[in-house]
């Protein structure tokens, strides 16, 4: 029933009113804090998978299958279905204009196994072998989104997945405000319908001329309002980042008492073949206290709400979607 009542607030925060904050904290990453995935060795939740893509053209990523070490859930869709779980019993939401497909076709959605033959001129390649995630805005609709309960509460989390920018990517132009959902995580529900607070990532157009900036806007922190912040302009350049697929690294800590401000919020990206993380958001003070209920992080979507809605049919891939308990800053 939690969720189901979930799936009705997404637009409780596109509804307030925005104060844009902005200041660039956009250096890379020190070498020391990354990882290589020379430096871990092969541990897997999901054993469905291949290391061995189809690296047939240049166009065609190569990520791993694999799993980091230790994480505590990853999919990269290679099951061509949404039931993939843990120990803790992560599960998959609903479907919301989501599905698994294949380089040729939507092998599943809304919870059924299918076989829709791929429409001519898309592209569909995964990041990493056969399947990923595809969210589907079609043109002037305002809503694709992937809801997913983490099954336990974490103090502390860090997200990562790998999204591929659509190749006719032109922010949403319908509507106003245009900030849209890039991801949120809570405690015991989302925004407004929680005790506790809600973490959102969000997009908002940069004054290129179609391209993005990156923000981050809180719900329920102690200490501050639910502004959008951390403006990163360039987050998705147009035309130049059509079609490319981007690495988002997410941490979030939880508030240390019911009285600190000392609850962390950071956001990291690169795109494929970077050899280090630019730094979107680095929020050290934020009062992220749960109210009631999971004393941490325990549900999240993927995507959702565009209020700036897409002139043209619009899909983002998602793939190798990850859950850990310690950093995802890794260059694989
Ligand atoms: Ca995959």
């Amino acid at each position: 029933m939690k969720l189901n009542s979930a799936f009705k607030a997404f637009g409780v925060i596109g509804s307030v009113a925005i104060i844009m904050i902005y200041f660039q904290n956009c250096g890379p990453m020190d070498a020391s804090q990354l990882k290589t995935l020379s430096e871990i060795s092969s541990q897997t939740s999901d054993t469905s998978g291949s290391d061995e893509a189809d690296n047939s053209t240049d166009e065609t990523p190569s990520g791993s299958t694999q799993a980091p070490k230790g994480v505590q859930f990853f999919d990269s869709f290679e099951t061509a279905s949404l039931e993939h779980t843990n120990i803790h019993g992560f599960r998959w939401g609903g479907t919301n204009r989501t599905s698994i497909v294949s380089s040729s076709a939507v092998v599943y959605t809304k919870g059924e196994s299918i076989n829709t033959p791929k429409p001519e001129g898309r592209n569909w390649n995964a990041y990493a072998g056969e399947h990923s995630m595809r969210f589907r805005y079609p043109e002037g609709e305002a809503w694709a989104e992937q809801r997913y309960e983490m099954g336990t509460a974490y103090p502390e989390v860090w997200i990562s997945y790998w999204v591929r920018v659509p190749e006719n990517y032109t922010h949403g132009p319908i509507g106003s405000p245009r900030n849209q959902k890039w991801n949120a995580v809570w405690t015991d529900d989302y925004s407004q319908h929680g005790d506790g607070p809600t973490e959102v990532f969000n997009m908002r157009p940069d004054g290129s001329g179609g391209g993005s900036a990156s923000t981050v806007s809180i719900v329920k922190a102690t200490n501050m309002n639910s502004a959008h912040r951390e403006s990163y302009p360039g987050f998705i350049k147009v035309p130049e980042d059509r079609g490319r697929w981007m690495h988002n690294v997410f941490y979030l800590k939880i508030a240390s008492s019911p009285t600190a401000d000392d609850g962390q919020v950071k956001w990291w990206r690169r795109w494929q073949g970077d050899d280090s993380f630019t730094t979107l958001a680095n929020m050290e003070s934020v009062g992220l206290w749960p109210n009631s209920g999971p004393q941490g992080f325990s549900a999240g979507y993927i995507m959702g709400w565009a209020n700036g809605a897409y002139a043209e049919d619009t899909e983002f891939l998602i793939d190798n979607f990850t859950i850990s308990t310690e950093s995802l800053l890794i260059i694989d």
